[in-house]
């Protein structure tokens, strides 16, 4: 129901525009001679009021004349003949390939009578009788002037010459790149009043308006009740030739309406029954609109715009996307932002809780404050009292073993001025072991001192009693160990010189 009332309203504007024009032809969609998406193809596989062949597949959305393989060749042809004089037709199609190079090309056909569906010349016959215009995408005369678009007329004597790309017999055409573009290439092949325009748009973009004028030829006869067709083929190299959709209208001079043979056109009392039934449809539907706005005075303002909202276009509908995206972003950043406050919001309480802690360290890791605990009755006051007290300790230790290493030093001396004759051996024995001594020495004095300076480095961090003191210990039994060596020695010494002294 919605469509006969679509196709009726279709109709009048049709009438209304036909009406108010001088200029442009009057149009009329054919739909017996085109093909479109989304029902392309039936179930079956067949195009309605079309016939295809060769290696061409035709699925819903679109007909595949020539597939991406070797020598392949398909053509898709109207089942009746035109019976109207003028046309113009919409091509949609893409043509790709892997290859910076594709073959062979497609071909679009008005000729008395449908063509091969596996012919030499871009997959139909050679030898035709009407017209071919071909999207010829391989360079066979290496002039580097293809991919090109081209018309060729044919009276059925002539053989294509596809050696030289058909340049000699052309009557014209424009150098045009339609392989890999982003979006379809097409081509409005407008046959009207003996003159032949070839507009191309090269599918860079997806604006309707990018069309651009290819060729023009006027003067042009082509036999009445010829066959529309598409073909394609590929050679050594390959490339898909895929078309989308054939959108084909009539076209009527201004004022010469009247019906082509074949064709019902309305007639003027039914164009006036169909136009009256518009407007009493039209006139019903406000009836109820305002009966309803009447019924529900709450929803007035939803309701002025219910029927367009019903409807969006494509520019709405890519705004609505695009919003909802943004819509999503920011939530998103929204809760990362809440997340961040929490964040700053606890260190800055953990920042706060350390402050409270006189001499705690602020930066590097902080623990948290939380889980951060002092010995109970220990303060940093007290930690800071006893590395003072070790230091100390320390330094008189130091002081004690330098007094030592300097004693033994004049032990050394004076053993060594002995006048005795068996002082050599004696005071050699002697010697090296106040050497091993003094090495000895000198080494606690290197420990000694290096423990000062790591405790320096160390003084202001806290440091485990325990620990600390365990140091301090071993060198103080240290040095006395050293101290008994000592006092041992010289006692040994002593001895030994007061036995000489009976030789
Ligand atoms: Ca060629
Ligand atoms: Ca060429």
């Amino acid at each position: 129901m919605y469509s006969y009332l679509k196709f009726k309203y279709f109709l009048f504007i049709l009438i209304i525009i036909g009406q108010s024009s001088a200029e442009i032809p009057h149009r009329r969609f054919e739909y017996k001679f085109s093909f479109k998406p989304p029902y392309l193809a039936q179930r079956d596989g067949s195009v309605p009021f079309w016939k295809y062949g060769g290696n061409a597949i035709a699925s819903g959305d679109n007909i595949r004349l020539a597939p991406s393989l070797k020598s392949q060749k398909g053509a898709i042809w109207t089942k009746t003949s035109v019976p109207f004089e003028w046309w113009d037709i919409d091509i949609t199609f893409r043509i790709t390939g892997r290859g910076r190079i594709g073959a062979d090309g497609m071909a679009f056909w008005y000729t008395i009578k449908p063509g091969d569906y596996e012919g030499t010349v871009f997959g139909s016959s050679d030898q035709w009788v009407g017209l071919g215009i071909f999207f010829d995408s391989f360079d066979n005369d290496n002039k580097h002037n293809n991919p090109y678009i081209m018309a060729v007329l044919n009276d059925g004597t002539k053989v294509f010459d596809h050696s030289n790309d058909g340049a000699n017999q052309m009557i014209t055409g424009c150098l045009r790149d339609f392989r890999n573009k982003p979006f379809s290439t097409r081509a409005k092949i407008e046959y009207y009043k003996n003159t032949l325009t070839v507009l191309f748009h090269n599918g860079n973009t997806q604006n309707e308006n990018d069309f651009e004028v290819c060729m023009r030829i006027e003067n042009l006869s082509l036999p009445r009740n010829g066959y529309f067709g598409v073909s394609a083929a590929t050679g050594g190299l390959a490339d898909d030739h895929d078309v989308k959709q054939l959108l084909t209208h009539s076209l009527y001079p201004p004022g010469s309406i009247s019906p082509q043979a074949g064709i019902e056109m309305p007639k003027v009392e039914e164009q006036q029954k169909l136009s009256d039934e518009y407007a009493e449809y039209q006139r019903k539907l406000d009836m109820q609109k305002e009966q309803y706005k009447k019924e529900h005075p709450e929803t007035q303002k939803d309701n002025e715009n219910e029927f367009d909202e019903w409807f969006e276009s494509d520019n709405q509908r890519e705004l609505r996307q695009v919003f909802s995206v943004q819509a999503q972003m920011y939530e998103a950043i929204r809760v990362l932002g809440n997340k961040l406050d929490e964040v700053i919001g606890r260190q800055e309480r953990t920042l706060s809780l350390l402050s409270t802690v006189p001499g705690s360290p602020v930066q590097g890791h902080i623990p948290d404050a939380s889980k951060m605990q002092l010995p109970s009755g220990v303060g940093l006051d007290h930690i800071a009292a006893s590395q003072k007290e070790l230091y100390n300790t320390v330094l008189e230790i130091r002081n004690f073993v330098v007094e030592v290493h300097r004693k033994t030093e004049s032990v050394l001396n004076n053993q060594i001025k002995q006048p005795t004759a068996q002082v050599q051996s004696i005071g050699y024995d002697n010697s090296a072991i106040l050497r091993e001594l003094q090495e000895s020495v000198n080494a606690m004095r290197r420990d000694v001192s290096f423990t000062t300076q790591k405790l320096n480095s160390v003084s202001q961090s806290s440091c485990p009693n325990t620990n600390c003191l365990s140091t301090s210990i071993f060198l103080v039994f240290g040095v006395i160990q050293v101290l008994v060596l000592v006092g041992y020695f010289i006692y040994r010494n002593n001895k030994e010189n007061q036995q000489k002294k009976f030789y």
